[in-house]
């Protein structure tokens, strides 16, 4: 038998597939059913220090290989979110909480309340396309700022979710190591407009937002195979993964573990899918351990 499970930052996974954040992670009973359908880990939606309505519709649209969103970071608001982080945590399987903030002392806010509610690690977002909090992950300096202030204010791990809207992510991602992060993950939505012709007009109430889905996959294959060349620390690879392929080929790149983001839109059974082929493949190719494929590539 091949072992699958991994361990990021003395995180322990049963397996090395989480759900990312943005997806169905507004509510507790949804990240359990996440879990209860094969997710190693959950990541709930990016909270922040009070509740925000988020950006008018549209907001989301489907697009040939990908998804365009400007959501706004819509959500409750930490106090409201706690109730959620602890029915989420009745799943057994780590939960992630993302976190984001005007200042450094927002985001340690936000981050001190979610691990004193149960979260099992949080998720630094420094990287909304669409967003203003989203310019801290495009500058080495603010990157460095935030992630030592949540550093200080937390014991659990911090993992820092990276933007590709940069000219050198490998830049940000040291950035974060050194200022303590436990883990990168990477990337984020990429910067991406959509024009109705027929209106002549940008069709997201933002003009602006992020495109996910297989569009952005080669994309992710990248900034993770160029941050693995830079960085110590461990990847969460996420972009456009649709299936078991697509998972092996981020931990070939150098991954640790993976998150599935627009693919659930295909179905839940996508993490008990891609852990099976995960491990049919390992078997054909005559390893033991997911470990051992890590960076595989770079040889
Ligand atoms: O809420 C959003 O619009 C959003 C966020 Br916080 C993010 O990190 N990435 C994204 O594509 N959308």
């Amino acid at each position: 038998m091949v072992d699958i499970s991994v361990s990021i930052a003395g995180l322990h996974l049963r397996n090395p597939t989480m759900l990312a954040s943005g997806v169905l992670g507004m509510s507790g009973k949804l990240l359990k059913r996440v879990a209860s359908a094969g997710a190693g880990a959950v990541v709930t939606k990016s909270i922040g220090p009070k509740p925000r309505p988020g950006h008018p519709n549209p907001t989301f649209v489907e697009l040939p290989y990908g998804y365009l969103n400007a959501m706004g970071l819509p959500n409750p608001g930490i106090d409201e979110f706690v109730q959620e982080i602890k029915i989420a945590k009745e799943s057994g399987v780590p939960v992630i909480v993302s976190v984001f903030g005007q200042s450094p002392e927002e985001f340690a806010y936000v981050a001190e309340r979610a691990e004193k509610a149960g979260a099992s690690a949080i998720e630094v977002n420094v990287s909304c396309p669409h967003a203003e909090v989203g310019l801290i992950g495009q500058d080495p300096v603010l990157t460095r700022e935030v992630v030592r202030s949540v550093k200080e204010r937390v014991k659990i791990p911090v993992f820092v979710k990276l933007t590709p809207n940069v000219t050198d992510i490998t830049e940000i991602a040291c950035a974060a190591e050194k200022a303590g992060a436990d883990a990168v993950t990477a990337i984020n939505t990429v910067k991406a407009m959509y024009i109705d012709i027929e209106s002549a007009k940008p069709v997201l109430s933002n003009k602006i937002g992020g495109l996910s889905g297989p569009a952005i996959k080669p994309i992710a294959i990248r900034c993770v195979y160029e941050i693995y060349e830079s960085v110590r620390i461990p990847i969460i690879g996420v972009g456009g993964i649709q299936n078991w392929k697509d998972a092996v080929e981020f931990f070939l790149a150098g991954a640790s573990a993976i998150q599935v983001g627009s693919g659930v839109i295909m179905g839940l059974n996508i993490f008990r899918d891609i852990c099976g082929g995960i491990k049919r493949y390992l078997e054909r190719k005559g390893f033991t351990k997911l470990r051992e494929i890590i960076g595989l590539a770079h040889r």
